[in-house]
């Protein structure tokens, strides 16, 4: 078995799947060795299911090993679930999450070339090659996103600009002096640059920009649109999280029905986050993800919490890896009002299909007595706003019915002047929770 992890030329995207399931049960059978070996909690755990590594004898057979979840990071803060000794560390990167401390992930030199090989790959799936310029917004630093998508650019041999978050006015004028062609950022952060770039006089459609990698934050098919049309360029999403490598998860490819997962390296399940039972595949639920080949940290069934489906259909791009569909909630972003089930998502795309809005909004979440309450303020476009009152009215009364017909709830939507939602230079907030609990 060639369990080799640089494949140059993105062959891993177009393998048979027998002899990808084979792949994976070969890497996964020494990954779960690995981490029994040298991750106590891991042991533990397998211990008290009394399975052994020897037990993993075909892919199914990862139905016996128990889930892990953000929790098991924050309570072995910061090395507790670290498979190597710190000389074998060469990167570490963190993620602040809401509350409390961070969690630290780590990787060995091997693992960070298979991230900058899994995100090349994605980069070859935007239809980007070594003759691309490519802009890279996303932040440098402990986020994954910014190094992340550099290390694949550069392993793709593009001109990659490291540009990292902020300065939005200086990143307007990189794009158009050292004609980018791609720029890796969170979708909000384009539409910000959309606005500066206005401003500044700069029409991005006349630019050499054509495609955008978009990720890092949930983002709906009206977003697309507007970011699409606001700079003429392709928008991809990508897909990934800081426990299983960073972005490079999972990408579109120019087909954009789904996104594509490197099974090679990460092995998919969908699991009813109630009952943990493993869903077929088309069926919606929590994604739960396996690492196959990283050493640092392995990560055995991480509960992502991102709520999707996997797409089985051939994709006609030609590679047979298997999609995830858009992640179009976390399970835990859900809100409840008045009994009603709630995603910022489903309010995005209610609010995007009314013209003269844009993706600048905010959710209000409040308790009046012993009730949660939801409010909901928007920008509409500066031309629009300048009209006056009556249109501002008008606009305002369809998002109310265009949100209402979405969730089945009527809430108090404010339109407030342009640019008075605060910009995101990463990701971006959409929720302000002054709930009492
Ligand atoms: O956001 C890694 C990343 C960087 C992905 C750049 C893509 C581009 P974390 O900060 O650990 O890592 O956050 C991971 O962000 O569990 C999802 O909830 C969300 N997320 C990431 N990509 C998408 C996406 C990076 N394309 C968490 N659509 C994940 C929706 C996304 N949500």
């Amino acid at each position: 078995m060639d369990l080799r992890i640089n494949d140059n030329f993105s062959g891993n995207d177009y393998i048979s799947t027998e002899f990808l399931r084979k792949l994976q049960l070969a890497r996964l059978q020494t990954m779960v060795k690995h981490s029994y070996d040298n991750v106590e909690l891991f042991r533990t755990r397998m211990d008290e299911l009394k399975v052994k590594p020897e037990d993993i004898k075909t892919l199914k057979d990862i139905n016996l090993l128990p889930f892990c979840k953000k929790t098991d990071l924050r309570d072995t803060y910061p090395f507790g679930l670290c498979a190597v000794p710190m000389s074998e560390i060469v990167r570490l990167h963190a993620s602040s999450g809401t509350t409390g401390k961070p969690i630290v992930v780590a990787y060995t030199q091997r693992d960070l070339q298979v991230w900058s090989d899994v995100m090349r790959r994605a980069l070859c799936c935007c239809g980007l090659s070594k003759n691309d310029v490519v802009q890279v917004s996303y932040g440098y630093g402990l986020f994954t996103g910014g190094l992340g998508a550099h290390g694949g650019a550069e392993a793709l041999g593009a001109t990659v600009v490291p540009a990292s978050g902020g300065n939005t006015k200086r990143q307007v004028m990189l794009i158009r002096d050292f004609g980018v062609n791609a720029i890796c950022c969170t979708p909000s952060y384009f539409l910000h640059l959309i606005e500066q770039a206005k401003e500044l006089g700069i029409d991005l459609r006349d630019l050499p920009i054509r495609a955008g990698v978009f990720g890092a934050e949930p983002w709906t098919q009206g977003m697309r649109e507007r970011l699409e049309r606001g700079a003429g360029i392709e928008a991809f999403d990508i897909y990934g999280l800081s426990e299983i490598i960073g972005p490079g998860v999972a990408i579109e490819c120019n087909q954009h029905q789904g996104m594509h997962i490197f099974e090679d390296h990460f092995y998919p399940e969908i699991i009813d986050p109630d009952t943990c039972e493993v869903l077929p595949d088309g069926e919606t639920g929590e994604l739960v993800l396996t690492t196959l080949s990283k050493f640092a940290m392995p990560m055995i069934r991480y509960r992502t919490r991102d709520i999707t489906r996997i797409i089985t259909e051939k994709c006609a791009c030609g590679r047979t890896l298997r999609r995830i569909d858009r992640i179009s909630a976390r399970s835990d972003d859900m809100f409840i009002i008045r009994g009603v089930n709630v995603f910022p998502s489903q309010i995005e795309s209610a609010l995007l299909t009314v013209q003269g809005t844009t993706p600048n909004y905010m959710i209000k979440l409040s308790t009046a007595g012993n009730m949660d309450n939801i409010a909901l303020d928007i920008e509409l476009a500066q031309d629009v706003y300048a009209q006056g009152e009556a249109i501002i009215e008008q606009i305002r009364r369809m998002v109310t019915a265009s949100v209402e017909s979405v969730t089945g709830l009527r809430i108090k939507v404010t339109v407030v002047p342009f640019n008075s939602i605060t910009r995101s230079g990463g990701k971006a907030k959409r929720v302000l929770d002054n709930r009492i609990r």
